[in-house]
């Protein structure tokens, strides 16, 4: 009999995630089916793999990333740790919480560089369209060899988009942002704040990129950062030179107008609202049609398309949870895909998917999110052998997470936590977050030579 084969759509954390699990069961000697990884860029990592380009690669692609340098981990590492592959065994030290993203690249990169799954991913390959045929139950898959500039199709059995949903803007209009005379701009384009120096920001959105772009800007030296929120404000208490104001109504020239009657004239304008679920290569029957949240629908288990089981979605969620909740997410649909967990009927799986999504619609923020996607995690992690974390403690976490940055969002990343998988206690970065400068993976990893002393090099001087 003929191999089933499994093709999977993004070498991001997710689609990493989904070969992992499959070299995991393949070591305890189970049958795998026949991998395909396609991968658009050109090395793996998804996000972490940092482009400094914007628009579209050098194959004319748009660009997917929307990280920056001087990007650091916004949450604590404790909270996102592989649970088969810590951050001890890695970097064989001790690190801080909250490491730069060269750091967490590297780390991603260090437990699937011990299988040798490199051989299943086609990099510099677009998935671009997907069918699905009734009667043969099979996809197949058009694509695109971009160094070649070659299309190509193949079938496969089962479908895992891992494509990820942080890379198209979402960006709105607002009247007169035409004449705007500064650079306008989406998160997703910002690649670090040096630009921004001295100048006056305007911020629209209210949550992560907001924050962190603002903070990054007011830390290389923005002259002020003004942050524009249309439901809630962040809240936080912001030090001088952050502020939040409602929505913006228009623009006049330079002048932005807030909904409070008061006007405000700024440099530049970084759209800080969010991004599309877009799945350009799959035709609407297929398609995941959400936005943003902790549990989209049609999703059983947040990872099986409902009309399709056969398709499976990977880290479509919203996030507090990352690397680990991948990680369960793709144990659990190898473990369909190998025949050994089978799905209730159609019906039972929407009256799952009911009560969750009645729960998520009734959700407060913060503490109740937080629970929200704990609970999802451990409803998933006991279908299959991923192994078990302490969720309840990371839970906590988070929450202490959340409470450091009302504190003061300018220190957070210099706070510790201990680690569910090893026991270990996080150390502190040689240098406060506030003063470190250089986001590199040499400099976070190696205590920086102390100054010689002012009459030392006095001397020397003589
Ligand atoms: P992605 O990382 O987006 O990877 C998707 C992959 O699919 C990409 O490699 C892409 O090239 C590929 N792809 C897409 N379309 C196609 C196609 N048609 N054909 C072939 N390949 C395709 N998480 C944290 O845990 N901590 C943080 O500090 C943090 N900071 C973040 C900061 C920013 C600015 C952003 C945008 C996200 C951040 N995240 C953070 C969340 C981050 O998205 C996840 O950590 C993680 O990268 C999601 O993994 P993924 O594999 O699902 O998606
Ligand atoms: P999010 O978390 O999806 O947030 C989007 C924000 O944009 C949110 O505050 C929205 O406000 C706001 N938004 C969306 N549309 C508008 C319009 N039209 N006007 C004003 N404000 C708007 O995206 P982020 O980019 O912050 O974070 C995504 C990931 O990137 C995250 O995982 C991080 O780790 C990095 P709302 O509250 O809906 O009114």
């Amino acid at each position: 009999m003929n191999k089933k084969r499994v093709g999977i759509i993004g070498a991001g954390p997710s689609g990493l995630a989904q070969l992992r699990a499959f070299e995991a069961a393949k070591k305890k000697g189970e049958e795998v089916p026949e991998i395909v990884c396609f991968e658009k860029q050109s090395n793996w990592g998804g996000m972490w793999n940092y482009s400094w380009r914007t628009g579209v690669g050098k194959y004319g692609e748009p660009i997917h990333g929307s990280m920056y340098k001087y990007l650091w981990s916004n949450g604590p590492k404790e909270c996102l740790e592989f649970s088969d592959y810590s951050f001890d065994e890695h970097f064989k030290k001790t690190i801080s919480s909250y490491p730069p993203r060269p750091v967490l690249f590297d780390y991603i990169q260090g437990r699937i560089k011990k299988d040798n799954v490199r051989d299943y991913i086609r990099f510099d390959t677009t998935a671009r369209w997907v069918s699905f045929d009734d009667s043969t139950k099979k996809f197949t898959l058009v694509l695109d060899d971009l160094k070649n500039n070659k299309t190509y199709t193949e079938e496969f059995d089962y479908l895992v988009v891992a494509s990820g949903h942080f890379s198209t803007p979402n960006m709105p209009y607002f009247k007169g942002i035409e004449n705007f005379p500064g650079n306008v701009i989406h998160a997703h384009d910002f690649r670090g704040a040096d630009q921004y120096k001295d100048q006056n920001l305007l911020l629209i959105g209210s949550s992560y990129s907001a924050e962190d772009i603002g903070v990054q800007c007011y830390k290389h030296g923005a002259k002020s950062v003004t942050l524009s929120y249309r439901t809630n404000p962040i809240g936080v208490s912001w030090p001088e030179g952050i502020k939040e104001m409602p929505l913006v109504t228009h623009f006049e020239d330079d002048i932005a107008h807030f909904n409070n009657g008061e006007t405000e004239k700024y440099d530049a304008v970084i759209m800080c609202t969010g991004y599309q679920h877009k799945f350009p290569f799959l035709p609407s029957k297929m398609r995941l049609k959400t936005k943003n949240n902790l549990y989209p629908d049609n999703l059983y288990k947040g990872v099986f398309f409902n009309e399709l089981p056969q398709l499976i979605y990977l880290g479509m969620q919203d996030q507090y949870y990352t690397f680990n909740m991948f990680d369960t997410q793709a144990w659990m649909a190898r473990d369909y895909m190998l025949g050994k967990i089978e799905l209730p009927s159609k019906e039972e799986r929407r009256a799952d998917m009911d009560t969750w999504l009645k729960r998520n619609d009734d959700l407060g923020h913060g503490h109740d999110a937080v629970d929200f996607q704990s609970d999802y995690i451990k409803d998933i992690i006991k279908l299959s052998d991923y192994p078990a974390f302490n969720i309840d403690k990371v839970a906590v976490m988070f929450k202490e997470w959340l409470s450091d940055k009302e504190e003061n969002i300018l220190t957070y990343r210099d706070k510790t936590y201990r680690s569910v998988v090893t026991g270990t206690m996080a150390a502190e970065h040689h240098t406060e977050w506030m003063d470190e400068m250089d986001d590199s993976k040499e400099r976070y990893l190696n205590e920086p030579e102390e100054e010689e002393p002012e009459e030392v090099k006095m001397n020397v001087r003589i």
